[in-house]
């Protein structure tokens, strides 16, 4: 994934420019694939964690650009953000939900181990990745791919979070070679679309690579999984929108 995954900055501006419009490409031919559509944009790294389980497991769908906040999404994603996705019973929003979805509707290959307890320590690690790392990293974009400047004081509060939360996540984490283990599962989606992010933005703005800091080899993670062929399709796709975005 590498350092060109400027997912933040390319989101703003591309969410603030586009209309929404079907990609004229169906990703997978099992199937219908007109009975879930996926819709926001390759370059949200939530949209990316939704994609990335879809095509792990084979569902087929559509994809269609939404743009956050605009009215046409509000209507189905009531807090205006990506991704939500479509079904023949309506919408549904937030990634996690989505994907929780996904796994019982089309439960093989599966993305969560078969014990419970096995699957709960996923869901946990799930948890830390969307919530007490990306969620609080998000606040440093704004400086970090944006132009735009966060205080002081609001980089001292995320960076003294990120660091607890940072010894929480490595504390859970097992990178064996998975996040949660040796099989991929639901967390992988997350970290594999997360961790290159939070680093860039934590470099960006502290100067230091906090993941890195932190003892986090995501670097070889990311190559690990990043050799995974639907991995290989969500950077694909994603690159292929920032270079349309950049050529308008
Ligand atoms: N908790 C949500 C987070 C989704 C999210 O924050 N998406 C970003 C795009 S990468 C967004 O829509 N941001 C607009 C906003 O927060 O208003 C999920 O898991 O789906």
């Amino acid at each position: 994934m590498g350092d060109a995954f400027p997912v933040g900055q390319v989101c703003r501006l591309h969410y603030t420019s586009i209309r929404r419009a079907t990609l004229d490409w169906a990703t997978t031919t099992k199937g219908d694939p007109d009975m879930l559509t996926l819709c926001g944009s390759p370059r949200s790294n939530y949209y990316n964690k939704v994609k990335f389980a879809l095509l792990e497991k084979g569902v087929p769908f559509r994809e269609e650009l939404a743009a956050i906040g605009q009215p046409e999404t509000l209507k189905e994603s009531p807090l205006g953000k990506v991704p939500f996705i479509r079904t023949e019973h309506g919408a549904l929003c937030e990634s996690q939900v989505i994907l929780d979805y996904i796994e019982a509707r089309w439960p093989d290959p599966a993305l969560l181990p078969a014990d419970l307890w096995a699957a709960a320590k996923v869901r946990e690690l799930t948890t830390f990745l969307d919530l007490h790392l990306e969620l609080v990293a998000r606040e440093l974009y704004l400086q970090a791919f944006f132009g735009g400047t966060v205080s002081d004081s609001n980089k001292a509060r995320v960076r003294k979070l990120l660091d607890k939360h940072l010894v929480g996540f490595r504390q859970l984490a097992k990178f064996s070679p998975y996040v949660a283990g040796e099989s991929f599962t639901q967390a992988d989606c997350a970290a594999f679309v997360h961790l290159p992010i939070i680093a860039r933005a934590t470099r960006a703005v502290y100067g230091v690579d906090l993941l890195a800091e932190h003892g986090i080899d995501w670097k070889t993670y990311c190559d690990h999984v990043g050799e995974r062929a639907s991995a290989q399709k969500v950077t694909a796709d994603r690159k292929a929108d920032q270079a349309r975005s950049a050529a308008k």
